[in-house]
């Protein structure tokens, strides 16, 4: 991605609440990524579409894509946090209910961190984190492709604004496609009326200073973290704050100091 589709691509995100970024994972890869989310499908209950970075090497290849990070870290600064990598799933028959809007679990609209002086408004002024929907599958306007409502992220309430479920498109992409969006933004799958599923993994995106949805460093694998390479502050194991005396505290490494080099102590 060059300059400018990169200054495109943030004022995109600004103005609607979301973007498309043109394929960054080959046909074959998505072939690949398909085969290992039907495998995961069948473990689901049991977490299966959880943390799959740590489950086939194919899904390390989403936080090696140059130009997706260039523009995550365009919006969100450049030590910009991984905050849960997931599988997804959509059948034919299912999606299509409502919209929600993200970040209620980790994000700055948490219900319980709601605070009497915010008067029931959300952050607006700044982009406080994204969600970024990897097609594995073409999305199509009927298969169950994720919709948003354009500019509903403008909105300062918690609820959803008026007329978002009419205005809400499907977006249309060709897979390998990233849908990069403000977690603002409302959004929902909508209704799969293929007759085939509809695969995608989401890997929402953090400040560095805000919490993941799970403590990355010590959920992936030492290995995954290894073959991250210049990529790996994205697991933020620098955003771990201490638990003793800063002097005796590796701030890089996100552990005490005294800890043997490659044993994260976790
Ligand atoms: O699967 C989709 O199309 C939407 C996913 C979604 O709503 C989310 O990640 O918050």
């Amino acid at each position: 991605m060059n300059e400018n589709n990169l200054h495109e691509h943030i004022a995109r995100i600004q103005q609607d609440g979301f973007t498309v970024l043109p394929p960054q994972l080959t046909a074959a890869q998505c072939d690949e990524a398909q085969l290992h989310l039907d495998r995961l499908a069948e473990a689901r209950d049991r977490g299966g579409f959880e943390l799959i970075f740590n489950k086939a090497r194919i899904f390390e290849q989403l936080y090696q894509a140059l130009p997706a990070l260039a523009l995550i870290r365009g919006v969100l600064g450049a030590d910009a946090l991984l905050s849960g990598m997931h599988g997804s799933i959509v059948r034919p028959g299912e999606g299509g209910g409502g919209l929600h809007a993200d970040g209620i679990l980790t994000g700055h609209t948490r219900p319980t961190s709601m605070s009497l002086a915010d008067g029931g408004k959300r952050i607006t002024s700044h982009i406080m984190s994204l969600n970024t929907i990897w097609c594995i599958s073409d999305f199509t306007l009927t298969n169950g492709a994720t919709r948003l409502a354009p500019g509903s992220h403008h909105f300062e309430g918690l609820d959803m604004p008026e007329g978002a479920l009419e205005t809400a498109k499907p977006v249309a992409a060709e897979r390998g496609s990233v849908v990069v969006f403000n977690v603002n933004t409302w959004h929902g799958p909508s209704k799969n009326e293929s007759s085939a599923n509809r695969y995608a993994v989401l890997n929402p995106w953090r400040r560095h200073w805000q919490r993941c949805e799970f403590e990355m460093g010590r959920a992936a694998r030492p290995e995954v973290l290894e073959r991250a390479g210049e990529q790996r502050i994205i697991f933020g194991e620098d955003a771990v704050s201490p638990t003793m005396e800063r002097y005796l505290w590796d701030t890089t490494g996100g552990k005490p100091k005294n800890k043997p080099a490659g044993e994260s102590g976790r």
